[in-house]
């Protein structure tokens, strides 16, 4: 008969063997011991074709025994002060600010369970300066931002005033932002991470990037890591799993991730039926990572020792996440009857215990002697990144208010009794008097809890967060690189997309300035007719190129170097755009001005990206964002999902990006040229959008005269104006993008066919033009009795007479924004609706937005304005070839 478990001789079968392992780890340590469990494995194997079931977790239990644990490095006492103080003054912060206004919001759960995940980072790890001049790079969890703010009091950073004004950030003197803004709080806040996921993914590829600039031997000072610290329920974005094999792939052992496993999201558990330490475990040892589970503390260590048949830990791992939130807020005979009751010999291991006893049984991510085990632990690993599982309770120390509640996420307000008993709880020497406001509370300067704390933060190097610019300005690139670009190419037709390629070419042969330049495709870059820079410069590899490449015989070979310039991701915009953000921020993060050209079909960007870009936009990170293959009509063929007609639209929101859609070389250059002053020398706190198309023209000359390159920069200037000098009528056209030259079609058209007098105007930035509008309009407004001021687009068109068409490759909303600034009637010609699949001349048909519609646009226009007779418009309807019944595309 088979045996059973439960069967008196296998379980003593099952001691024997575990004693002889005792004996062999006493007697020859772990390895020894893990080596013998492998041998046995193959044996059983290959003698009975026993195969061990695959299993992608460890039992639920702490990955680092006891016994394995280092002395905690501090007084654990005065460390508990300091968290006390910090907890008190988190949770008066929220408290306090919807006393005073209403529904401001703010979280004091969440930085409520992960108190002792930072505190012992803060005390131990967190090094705001190595001996070798590095620095440990920190991505905040959110929502616990009033605990760094709590912390930073303490520590004499942040005044009192400004905790009160928390989520007040207008309030004279200013306030505190919500959440980790760089933008608001530029010498505080180096990572925005509040949009879930954004913050794991950034911090793999800064670590990533920092391996980068060591293999390149841009960055001498080494040792520095990447700490992210983020929540349970933000595990789920696609975000913080999409680039965790990259990590290890890339062997990453500067990358630490510490999850606070409360168990809890929003609005209740993150598995209730399932356990979410146990599935991260899985994903992440199945992509590499080094993982370490913190789940029980001190208190269970004896019980688990003393768990000799695992019986414990077996049951243990039963138990699901909702079952566990359950038990942190129920009485200790709650639990006692539900997990041990199971089983006579469990309720036996825990018979000493009282109720009172079980009930305070603490958890691994409370406890800091557990904690600083397992940060000692990932320090110290080397060859892949380490993920920390700490669980936790949501709302530790809240009691009633909300301890592992359900509605925790959402506590804001906390009445008189709870005050008094978190108060108490923590040992807050506030009087009950004083208790209702929920005053702030910091020990005077030479008290023990700030000296401790100074104390610690000096050996570890000084405070964080904190940001600062390390890079000073970098001296401009040579003018000669631009200037090629200024006499067009004679006739010869090449893209903006080549254009741009060979500028970029140049700049990374700059001998002195061009390894800062950081192109990066995410495999696409033969798309861009790019290839010619693999040769060039290398594709970064961590590991170099270990095989020889299939074209290794060709000139432009797939090459792969470790001090390779050129990050090829891969197909992941995420990604890639998070590479941009690492270099675009590196003048600040690691003072050194990297200038990223990232290089992506226009459609993936804004559209699928959007709030990476915005997150770098809060971050004042710089560089090039480089939309490809753009315009709805320009990129043929690739039809619906492919075609972009609104990147520019989408680009308007961002407060500190410049946008342009350039028609020709010489704009290319004079673009980038500024671009790369305004950002590296000037310092300013912008990046730029650029959208290049493929489509082969001849690129003009750029013309003479003065006033040129202002327009280009500041969104327009007149490119051609009519010869034509006996015009019945005028009118002006505004083209911008390929489609310019649409419109210097019109033009001809016009004056030949219709004796119209068009002048052409490139439009390079409607953006520029708008902003520029706005700020006067709002100007005058404010001062009524000053001398107005003109927009820019006003003041270039006064003279011109209308009325104005308007044609781009884009949305028609985007030439509508400066409409009202326009001297005369602005009509708009784009590319509202779905691509299709066709070639260039069916596609600008169907959108309207070639040639022959310009010219209906600029006939009908004129007509409207009495100035030819509407019976001219209807015979060039059939001139034109055009179907007046023809479907809009706006919508079909
Ligand atoms: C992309 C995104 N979606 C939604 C939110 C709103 N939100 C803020 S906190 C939160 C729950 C967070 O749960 P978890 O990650 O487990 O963090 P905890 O507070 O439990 O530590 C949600 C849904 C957000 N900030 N970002
Ligand atoms: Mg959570």
């Amino acid at each position: 008969m088979a045996q059973t478990e439960t069967d008196g001789s296998e379980v003593l079968e099952t001691r024997e063997w575990v004693d002889s392992l005792d004996y062999v780890l006493t007697k020859s340590g772990a390895n020894r011991a893990g080596r013998l469990l492998q041998q046995l494995a193959l044996h059983a194997r290959r003698e009975a074709g026993i195969n061990l079931p695959f299993s992608a977790t460890t039992p639920y239990q702490n990955t680092i025994a006891s016994r394995q644990q280092p002395p905690f490095p501090g007084s654990q006492e005065m460390e508990r002060r300091i968290k006390s103080l910090v907890r008190w003054n988190a949770l008066a912060m929220v408290v306090r600010a919807n006393k005073i206004q209403e529904g401001i919001g703010g979280h004091i759960s969440t930085y409520a369970s992960a108190a002792t995940l930072y505190e012992v980072a803060f005390n131990h790890f967190l090094r705001a300066q190595t001996e070798t001049g590095d620095r440990d790079i920190v991505y905040f969890q959110g929502h616990a931002a009033p605990g760094m703010y709590a912390r930073a009091y303490l520590e004499g950073r942040i005044s009192k005033q400004k905790l009160e004004n928390f989520r007040r950030e207008l309030k004279p003197g200013g306030g505190l932002s919500s959440y980790p803004h760089p933008w608001l709080m530029p010498e505080f806040w180096e990572f925005p991470t509040v949009s879930m996921g954004l913050g794991p993914i950034q911090a793999i590829y800064q670590a990533r990037f920092i391996k980068y600039l060591e293999n390149r031997g841009l960055k001498q000072s080494t040792g520095g890591r990447v700490w992210a610290f983020l929540g349970d329920g933000e595990m789920d974005e696609p975000e913080s799993l999409g680039s965790i094999t990259l990590a290890s792939r890339e062997k990453l052992d500067n990358l630490i991730f510490v999850v606070n496993c409360n168990l809890q999201r929003l609005d209740g558990p993150v598995r209730g039926n399932g356990k979410i330490i146990q599935e991260l475990e899985a994903i992440f040892r199945g992509a590499g990572w080094n993982v370490i589970k913190v789940i029980w503390g001190t208190d269970w260590d004896s019980l688990i020792q003393n768990d000799r048949d695992g019986l414990l830990v077996k049951r243990l791992g039963e138990v699901s996440d909702g079952q566990y939130q359950k038990y942190f807020v129920e009485s200790g005979a709650y639990f006692r009857q539900n997990l041990f009751g199971t089983d006579p010999r469990l309720l036996k291991m825990v018979e000493h215990l009282s109720d009172e006893q079980l009930a305070r049984m603490r958890l691994g991510g409370h406890d800091p002697i557990k904690v600083n085990a397992a940060y000692a632990a990932a320090v110290k690993h080397t060859g892949s990144p380490t993920i920390i599982l700490a669980k936790t309770i949501k709302g530790y120390g809240l009691g009633e208010a909300g301890e592992g509640k359900n509605i925790t996420h959402q506590q804001k307000k906390l009445n008189d009794d709870e005050l008094q008993m978190f108060r108490s709880r923590f040992g807050i020497p506030i009087p009950d008097e004083e208790l209702h406001n929920a005053p702030f509370y910091r020990p005077s300067d030479d008290s023990a809890e700030i000296k401790y704390l100074q104390a610690r933060r000096q050996q570890l190097g000084g405070y964080t967060p904190q940001r600062k610019v390390r890079a000073s300005a970098m001296k401009p690139f040579p003018d000669s690189h631009f200037e090629e670009f200024h006499k067009g190419t004679e006739g010869r037709e090449v893209s903006t997309t080549m254009v741009f390629v060979r500028l970029l070419a140049k700049l990374l042969r700059d001998p002195e300035l061009g390894k800062f330049i950081v192109p990066i495709v995410p495999d696409e870059a033969r798309t861009f007719g790019m290839e010619a820079l693999f040769r060039q410069v290398g594709i970064y590899s961590n590991v170099g190129q270990n095989y020889e490449p299939v074209d290794m015989d060709t000139l432009l070979y797939y090459k792969e170097a470790k001090n390779g310039q050129i990050l090829e991701e891969g197909i992941t915009e995420a990604g890639s755009v998070c590479s941009f953000i690492a270099a675009g921020t590196a003048y600040a993060n690691h003072g050194i001005n990297m200038i990223p050209f990232f290089i992506y079909y226009s459609m993936f960007g804004f559209q699928r990206i959007g709030d990476l870009i915005w997150a770098a936009a809060d971050m004042r990170c710089r560089g090039f964002l480089v939309g490809g293959t753009a315009g709805r009509t320009t990129l043929a063929g690739e039809g619906l999902q492919h075609q972009d007609g609104h990147s520019h639209v989408l680009a308007l929101p961002v407060p500190n990006l410049i946008a342009y859609d350039p028609a020709f070389a010489y704009e290319i250059a004079i673009i980038i040229q500024d671009g790369i002053k305004r950002m590296y020398v000037d310092q300013e706190s912008i990046f730029y959008y650029l959208t290049v198309t493929n489509e082969p023209l001849p690129m003009p000359e750029m013309p003479a005269g003065p006033g040129i390159r202002e327009g280009v920069l500041k969104g327009l200037y007149r490119f051609k104006a009519s010869a034509k000098t006996d015009a019945k009528a005028r009118a002006q056209l505004l083209g911008s993008g390929t489609i310019m030259y649409e419109a210097l079609k019109a033009q001809q058209l016009l004056e030949e066919k219709y004796g119209v007098a068009a002048d052409v105007w490139s439009v390079t930035s409607y953006k520029q033009l708008y902003r520029d509008a706005n700020d006067c309009e709002r100007w005058n407004t404010l001062h009524p009795v000053e001398t107005a001021k003109v927009p820019y687009v006003t003041a270039t068109l006064q003279d011109a007479p209308g009325p104005f068409i308007a044609v781009s490759d884009y949305m028609k909303v985007l030439p509508e924004s400066i409409a009202k600034w326009v001297p005369g009637q602005l009509v708009s010609l784009g590319t509202d609706g779905f691509g299709r699949s066709e070639n260039r001349a069916a596609l600008r048909d169907f959108f309207e937005v070639d040639a022959k519609h310009i010219v209906l646009a600029t006939l009908a226009a004129l007509a409207r304005e009495k100035k030819i007779c509407a019976d001219v418009v209807e015979r060039a309807i059939q001139e034109l070839g055009i179907n007046p019944e023809k479907a809009n595309p706006a919508t079909s």
